[in-house]
């Protein structure tokens, strides 16, 4: 038990455009944590190694097409099922800082423009079931500076028509949620330093016992 496991644990979520650094700043968060005697763990969803998970991993590999509700309530079931492992984890004092979670799942399906699949339908999957970031850092950049980074375009969803789709997405939540919204454009020590004291103020209100809210209810 370090210093940091009174009381729950904080809940930190990273969302961002594809090649936006959401994996470098979550995991450069956790390492900077645990420096400071933060007991925190890096998870990132999809969970490719589930059951659930490889159908998903196959589906963005381009090895095989899904309807579009059926993929969604598949990302879904992929977090739903790691739901009891996830709050046993903040409830016993473990921050936990995600690389995406249920706003990837919203933001990729709505910029399909699926009829039917909008974002109700998105918010009712999985609102009620599923506990809310206590904060979403959102990392804002133009997706052209992205589509130059390297790995880009490896993936069904990696194509920068698309992207532009889904950063609008991103834009319209972030407002109607207020996330934290990033200047991933930045470096990435100035990017990691704004998100380190940020996140360590949600993680004192946490310990100092902010409750853990729903999702979307
Ligand atoms: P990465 O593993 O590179 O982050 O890509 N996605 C993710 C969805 O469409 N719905 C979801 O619920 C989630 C969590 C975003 C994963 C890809 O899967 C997309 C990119």
């Amino acid at each position: 038990a370090g210093a940091g496991n009174e009381g729950r644990g904080a809940f930190i979520v990273f969302e961002g455009c594809d090649r936006s650094g959401k994996t470098t700043q979550s995991k450069k968060l956790v390492a900077a944590l645990r420096e400071k005697g933060v007991d925190a763990e890096w998870w990132r969803f999809p969970d490719r190694t589930t059951g659930v998970g490889r159908l998903i991993d196959s589906y963005l590999a381009g090895k095989q097409d899904t309807e579009d509700d059926v993929i969604h309530l598949l990302f879904a079931a992929n977090r739903l099922e790691k739901k009891q492992e996830l709050m046993s984890k903040l409830e016993g004092g473990t921050t936990v800082v995600l690389d995406r979670y249920a706003q990837s799942g919203a933001a990729f399906t709505m910029a399909k423009a699926t009829p039917g699949l909008d974002l109700a339908w998105c918010m009712g999957v999985e609102g009620s079931r599923l506990p809310a970031p206590d904060v979403v850092y959102f990392l804002k950049a133009p997706v052209e500076m992205a589509a130059e980074r390297g790995g880009f375009g490896d993936e069904r969803y990696e194509v920068l028509e698309f992207q532009r789709k889904v950063a609008d997405c991103y834009m319209n939540l972030s407002k109607m949620e207020g996330w934290r919204e990033l200047d991933a454009t930045q470096t990435i020590d100035a990017l990691h330093l704004e998100i380190c004291k940020d996140a360590m103020k949600v993680v004192e209100a946490c310990k100092a016992g902010r409750p853990i809210d729903l999702l979307w209810a």
